[in-house]
């Protein structure tokens, strides 16, 4: 059998022979080779030899049948070879396994993750042939868009999804930090809006909010297992939690009361008020020294009250503030039109609106796309129409519908000009974490397919995903049972 290594590799060719057994000796020390280079890797690799360990001890106490064991001994002339590569494309690897080598190529830090899951993804495999793989990430930005603001989840909530994600090879987690429902992030200077504005969710529970700490951790965290975490503070829409905390930036003047439901599209700032602006300042100000990443995310996503003349003033003015503190702008594909600096990223999410623009900006070269088209790409929809959790506005997602699909079809610019791919997840409907890893999974494996360029094979892929269902359960991970896959 071919390792059911997902997303799948470019190369994926069987060799002669069945790969021999590894065990967890063989992959401590692999684990201690990366330690120098690539801590995510060796840190992974350290923690599945661990999980082997524990098998091997209960196969050796149980069975008293050591013969595989001893054949692996005799395994003469294995050698195994963790190597830094620079002449290989970025966050690429090569991993070859056979009788005779393990060896794995790579030229990051990345790369050797990714290839440290690819093994791993191998060794689950039943049956797995000896083999040689060659993977190269399609999109330098493979996305993962996390709201936690209808509901929020906490740190350590936020810290266990960047480990599953990493090991599908996404390297951004974008947070959403800030919607109608609650401010979700502490802000220097500007203590109303985690003391007035966290404390409620969409369903009326208790909200909260990450502290300075919180973030400190999460980025920490997200860079060993190789991703960046970009901040979003939706604005001039989606703003009734911090007009709670600050009824000086309403239009009208009158204060607003928090809000449990999820409605969207009826709460803007005050778009050219000097009070909206300090609070930006002091917004944008507070994030961009606190964050890791070159990119501060601004929204900018379904404002409909407002004149669209107004709105771009504002989202020039805005784009201009986050380049005085030194990062770039990403927003909705909403922004396309406005006067955007350079080097902007523009996230297309929905066909339904504002497509006129964005084929417009795609004769600006200096400007980057990213592709998060709902019907594809939006894990908070349902996969089918009686699913407890989950919305239905741009249909369903089905396990096919989030694999089989190309962003330049989905978006109407040119392939080259798209630099990413996005899965995203808003939590109106996701209140749990068992909620949250039941819309991610399997379906996420998709998305990330597409963003790495993997060949789209749907029976292979179904079948590799046997396995992965079973490293879902041993690890205690709800996940939707999509009827396409043989679950067992
Ligand atoms: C649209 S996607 C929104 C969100 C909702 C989501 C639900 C986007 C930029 N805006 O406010 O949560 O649909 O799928």
């Amino acid at each position: 059998m071919l390792p059911h290594i997902l997303p799948r590799p470019q190369v994926l060719e069987p060799l002669s022979g069945k790969a021999p057994l590894i065990t967890s000796y063989d992959l401590d020390a692999l684990a201690s080779a990366f330690s120098e280079w690539a801590p995510g890797a060796s840190t992974r690799l350290a923690a599945f030899a661990a999980e082997l360990a524990v098998v091997e001890e209960g196969i050796e106490y149980v069975d008293g049948d050591d013969s595989e064991w001893e054949e692996a001994e005799e395994l003469d002339n294995f050698a195994m070879t963790a190597a830094l590569k620079d002449h290989l494309a970025p966050e690429s690897f090569t991993l070859t396994l056979n009788a005779e080598e393990l060896t794995i190529e790579a030229p990051d830090s990345r790369g050797a993750l990714y290839a440290v899951n690819a093994l791993i993804q191998a060794l689950r495999t039943p049956g797995v042939t000896a083999f040689r793989a060659e993977s190269s990430p399609k999109h330098p930005v493979r996305g993962f868009s996390f709201d936690i603001t209808r509901h929020f989840f906490n740190a350590e909530e936020i810290c266990r999804v960047i480990e599953l994600l990493s090991e599908y090879n996404v390297n951004r987690l974008h947070l959403h930090l800030s919607d109608d429902q609650g401010w979700r992030i502490e802000i220097d200077n500007r203590p109303e809006l985690t003391l007035k504005a966290s404390s409620n969710d969409a369903s009326g529970g208790a909200g909260g909010f990450l502290t300075f700490d919180d973030y400190e951790r999460i980025q920490v965290h997200a860079g060993l297992f190789g991703l960046e975490v970009v901040p979003e503070i939706d604005l001039p829409g989606h703003t009734n939690a911090l007009l709670v905390a600050y009824p000086e930036a309403t239009p009208d003047g009158e204060p607003r009361k928090p809000y449990a439901g999820i409605e969207v599209g009826f709460s803007w700032v005050n778009l050219e008020g000097e009070a909206t602006w300090e609070i930006l300042e002091d917004i944008v100000s507070s994030l961009a020294k606190r964050t890791h990443s070159d990119y501060f995310h601004i929204g900018g996503d379904e404002v409909h009250k407002v004149e669209r003349p107004d709105y771009e003033k504002f989202i020039a003015r805005l784009g201009k503030l986050v380049t005085k503190h030194g990062k770039k702008v990403v927003g909705w594909h909403e922004i396309a039109g406005s006067e955007l600096p350079q080097d902007s990223q523009v996230q297309f999410w929905t066909a339904t609106f504002n497509t006129d623009n964005v084929a417009k900006l795609a004769s600006s070269p200096d400007i980057e796309f990213i592709a998060s088209p709902a019907p594809h790409a939006y894990l908070d929809l349902k996969p089918v129409e009686d699913f407890p959790l989950g919305l239905t506005w741009a249909g369903l997602v089905d396990l096919k519908a989030a694999y089989d699909w190309e962003p330049s079809e989905e978006i109407p610019v040119s392939a080259e000009r798209i630099v990413g791919v996005e899965a995203c997840i808003w939590t109106e409907t996701i209140k749990t974490f068992d909620d949250l890893t039941t819309m991610i999974f399997p379906r996420l494996t998709g998305i990330a397919s597409v963003a790495w360029g993997s060949p789209r094979i749907f029976d292979e892929y179904t079948s590799a995903l046997e396995s992965h269902g079973r490293a879902w359960s041993a690890k205690g991970i709800t996940f939707y049972e999509a009827p396409e896959v043989n679950w067992n």
